[in-house]
């Protein structure tokens, strides 16, 4: 088994982090195929806690490569940050490879992400305001600038001018802001081109000579199935593609290559951002999930929104993504909870739906089918064998097995990486 995917299967923060550094024990390579320093990874080893951003959550192996995709959106000051936070707490950075082929996030991508989102008002996406959309925004409209020519002096220069010529356009009339100065832009970036020449390569060649090799290479999603650009909450969703078919997009590896897809499910539910989300709970079981489980934000300190499991959601990232294992994260948090519920289905006027509706308008009125479940009121974070757990939580994951369609394969019982429960 060579090629692994950990993708996110409901709104994002599902731990994917945690199950990444996990399975990366044994890889050779660990892969980012999309999104940029919108998403927030977060490790713990140890009582350590690293919150990654653009690098591979298989930073923490020595001597793993940690491939960013063409797929990544890259933003070189993010990136040269959180490497120097990193070499700051002795983590070994020289295995880090970063796409010719990925896309540059440059300042006014940021900078029209925020003014946007301020000119939308209450229809805003409630994006990161990391410049993630505007990035790949470029990309599409083929005016974006990538690492590869990042590289090359001249031709950044010429595109920067060419590009920054229409943004101050834009900065101006849409947003009557001020314009950006070209000559402070193309110093600092000259700078980071500078700074991250030596990892930058043809990672499409790389990755593939590694899986030929028959290396195990593991595939780190970003955001999650519903904030998928064509098959999540369309419009509020992120500009990517964090389902398993995103890899042959933003990493260069074929479909056929990938064997085992983990789809990574908390064993509730948040949200961050605007959008439909039918199993929220705006009431005290959404407050006591969101203490229990400390649910803000990685990257912006954000509050999540916070609701019931919905298993009708799964269903559909395993179909999407063709999942081969689940892997359940945060069970612990639902230890103090006398009764959990598990949404199984959605009812729209009276009649049960066998898909999730593709028109918001359904989807903000559908009524969620609840199965209701009894609390195991123990803590579980030190139990590490799969019979061990209450019956009471044995009875809740089976059922998630049976409503998705989907083995468990993994139950996490904490943040480290040692309360996690592997099962045959
Ligand atoms: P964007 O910035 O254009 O990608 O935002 C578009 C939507 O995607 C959501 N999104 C996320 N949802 C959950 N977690 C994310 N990462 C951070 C985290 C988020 C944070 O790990 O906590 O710190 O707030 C993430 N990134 C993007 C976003 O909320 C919009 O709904
Ligand atoms: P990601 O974006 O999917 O990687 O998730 P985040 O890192 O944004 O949020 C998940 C949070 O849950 C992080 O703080 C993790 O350390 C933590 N975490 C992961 N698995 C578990 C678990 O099983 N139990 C608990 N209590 N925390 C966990
Ligand atoms: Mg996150």
């Amino acid at each position: 088994m060579s090629a692994v995917v950990v993708m996110g299967s409901q709104w994002g923060d599902e731990g994917k982090g945690k199950i990444v550094d996990y399975l990366a024990q044994q890889a050779e390579a660990v892969v980012r195929y999309g999104g940029g320093s919108n998403a927030g990874h977060t490790v713990a080893v140890n009582g350590e806690e690293y919150k990654l951003r653009l690098l591979p959550s298989g930073i923490l192996y020595k001597g793993t490569l940690c491939v960013i995709g063409n797929g990544v959106v890259v933003d070189p000051k993010v990136m040269l940050e959180e490497m120097d936070a990193m070499a700051a707490r002795g983590i070994d950075v020289s295995g880090i490879r970063l796409s010719n082929r990925a896309h540059v996030v440059l300042p006014y991508h940021s900078l029209i992400d925020e003014l946007s989102e301020e000119l939308r008002g209450n229809s805003k996406i409630g994006t990161t305001k990391r410049g993630i959309g505007p990035c790949y925004q470029d990309k599409a409209k083929r005016v974006g600038i990538r690492v590869c020519d990042l590289m090359d002096k001249e031709e950044f220069a010429k595109r920067l001018k060419e590009n920054l010529a229409v943004k101050n356009i834009e900065l101006e009339r849409m947003y009557n802001h001020a314009p950006l100065d070209y000559d402070t832009i193309l110093k600092e970036y000259e700078g980071y081109a500078e700074r991250l020449r030596p990892y930058v390569c043809d990672t499409i060649a790389l990755l593939n000579d590694e899986l030929a090799k028959g290396k195990k290479v593991l595939f780190e999603g970003a955001q999650a199935t519903m904030l998928d650009v064509d098959y999540g909450t369309y419009p509020y969703v992120t500009s990517s593609h964090p389902v398993a078919g995103g890899i042959g997009i933003g990493a260069g590896v074929a479909p056929n290559k990938l064997q085992t897809v983990v789809g990574v499910v908390k064993a509730y539910c948040t949200r961050v951002g605007a959008g439909p989300f039918p199993t929220e709970q705006l009431n005290e079981i959404g407050e006591k999930l969101r203490e229990a489980g400390h649910e803000f934000g990685t990257v912006t300190g954000r509050p999540r929104r916070t609701g019931w499991l919905d298993a009708f959601v799964v269903r559909y990232a395993g179909m999407l993504s063709g999942i081969t294992h689940m892997a359940i994260t945060r069970l612990d948090i639902l230890d103090g909870f006398d009764e959990i519920k598990m949404c199984t289905g959605y009812k729209y006027k009276g009649e049960l739906l066998n898909e999730i509706p593709a028109s918001l308008k359904v989807l903000a009125e559908v009524e969620p089918v609840y199965e209701t479940f009894k609390g195991w009121k123990t803590s579980i974070s030190d139990i590490r064998k799969y019979e061990d757990l209450p019956k009471e939580a044995r009875v809740y994951l089976e059922r998630m097995a049976e409503v998705t369609g989907i083995k468990l394969g993994i139950v996490s019982v904490g943040p480290n990486r040692d309360q996690t429960i592997v099962l045959d």
